[in-house]
C-alpha cells in the first residue's frame, strides 16, 4: 500500500516520495507519543558543525538513509552526517536532506519538520549536490504539527498533502499552494537586533511603523523557532521570513544550510509565486561551495522581498 496518492507525482521519482511519506508517518507516529517513549529531545552528541544532536535528530537520519536505499537514492546528503554516502550506485537520485528540522522545539510540543531536496545524481557524491539550486528536480518539507503535512513540488506547481491519520497515508490536499503576494506578518528572530545590518533593521523598522510609516498598515511578528512551521505558514497566508548574516561570530551567512534547508524551502515557495533571495540575489541562480554552508535566507511574498532586495542596494 503507497503512502501517498501516486496520480500527481512523476512515476520516476515516486519511490523515493513514497520512501520519504512512509518514514514521515512513522516518525509522526513516535513524535506524537512525545514523553510516553523514548526521550527524543535528549541531547546524544554533535554533528559535524558542532551542533548538539538530539535522539529523534538521529533516529531519524537513521530511519531515511534506511528507507531511502531501496528507493533509487545514490547519494544521500545529512545534515547529521559528515560527509556524502553512497546508499545505492545504480541509483539516479541525488538528496540532500535535514531529517529533523526545529529540534529545540522537540520538548516542547511545537511543530518540527524534515526538509529535502532533490538532484539528478552525477559521478561525484559532493558534485551531486554543489550545483545551481535551479538544477533541483523536487523539493519539499514534512511539517510534524497539529497535522502531519507534506509540501512538495516537482518543477510545477507546489503541492500539498495531508497524512489521513485513520488510514496512514497522504492525501491530497492542494494541487497548487499560492504564496499571497501581500504580507500582514514578518519573521526574523527579534533578540539578534543589536546584530543586524543596516538594511536589514530599516526593513523591520518600516514593519513596526505600522499604519503612520512607510508601509502604511499594520503589520503582525511571528517567530517560532522552525524553519518548516515558518514556512508553511507563509505558503499559507503569506508574509516574509528573514534569516539574514548578522555580526555574531560564525554568523556570517547566517545559521540555515544552503543544501538542506534554504535551497529547497526556495524552490517551493518560487513555486508557489512568492520569492526566495540572500537578501538581494535570487537563492535558486546560487550554489553551495562547500556541504554543511550557510547561506543568509530571505523569503515570501514577492513584494515583501523585492523592498528587503531594495534597501540591500
Ligand atoms: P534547530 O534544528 O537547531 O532547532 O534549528 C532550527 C533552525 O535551523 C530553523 O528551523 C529555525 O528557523 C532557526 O534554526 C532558529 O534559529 P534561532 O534559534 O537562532 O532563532
Amino acid at each position: 500500500m503507497p503512502a501517498i496518492d501516486p496520480d500527481l507525482i512523476p512515476a520516476d521519482l515516486f519511490p523515493v516520495i513514497d520512501a520519504l511519506c512512509a518514514t514521515g508517518a512513522q516518525l509522526s507516529a513516535v513524535i506524537a507519543r512525545g514523553p510516553l517513549g523514548q526521550s527524543l529531545g535528549a541531547g546524544v552528541g554533535e554533528n559535524s558543525d558542532g551542533d548538539q544532536q538530539k535522539a529523534l535528530d538521529v533516529m531519524a537520519d537513521e530511519m531515511f538513509e534506511a528507507a531511502l536505499k531501496p528507493a533509487g537514492v545514490r547519494h544521500y546528503a545529512s545534515e547529521e552526517q559528515e560527509v556524502v554516502l553512497t546508499l545505492d550506485a545504480a541509483g539516479p537520485y541525488a538528496l540532500a536532506i535535514d531529517p529533523l528540522d526545529g529540534s529545540s522545539n522537540i520538548d516542547v510540543n511545537v511543530t518540527i519538520g524534515t526538509i529535502f531536496s532533490i538532484f539528478d545524481a552525477v559521478a561525484d557524491p559532493t558534485a551531486s549536490f554543489l550545483r545551481p539550486a535551479s538544477e533541483q528536480i523536487a523539493a519539499g518539507y514534512i511539517a510534524y504539527g497539529p497535522q502531519t503535512l507534506l509540501a512538495v513540488t516537482f518543477g510545477a506547481g507546489t503541492l500539498l498533502y495531508v497524512l489521513d491519520p485513520e488510514t496512514g497515508r497522504f492525501v491530497l490536499a492542494s494541487e497548487a499552494m499560492v504564496l499571497p503576494v501581500a504580507a500582514k506578518e514578518y519573521s526574523i528572530n527579534a533578540s539578534n537586533r543589536r546584530h543586524w545590518t543596516a538594511p536589514v533593521l530599516a526593513y523591520v523598522e518600516e514593519c513596526e511603523a505600522g499604519e503612520t510609516g512607510a508601509k502604511g498598515k499594520t503589520m503582525n511578528f511571528r517567530w517560532v523557532g522552525s524553519l518548516v512551521a515558518e514556512t508553511h505558514r507563509i505558503l499559507t497566508r503569506g508574509g516574509t521570513f528573514l534569516y539574514p548574516s548578522d555580526a555574531r561570530k560564525g554568523y556570517e551567512k547566517g545559521r540555515l544550510r544552503m543544501v538542506y534547508e534554504v535551497a529547497p524551502m526556495a524552490f517551493l515557495v518560487e513555486q508557489a509565486g512568492g520569492q526566495a533571495t540572500d537578501g538581494k540575489t535570487p537563492i535558486l541562480s546560487l550554489q553551495a561551495g562547500a556541504l554543511h554552508e550557510r547561506c543568509p535566507l530571505v523569503f515570501g511574498s514577492a513584494e515583501e522581498v523585492a523592498r528587503i532586495a531594495a534597501l540591500h542596494g
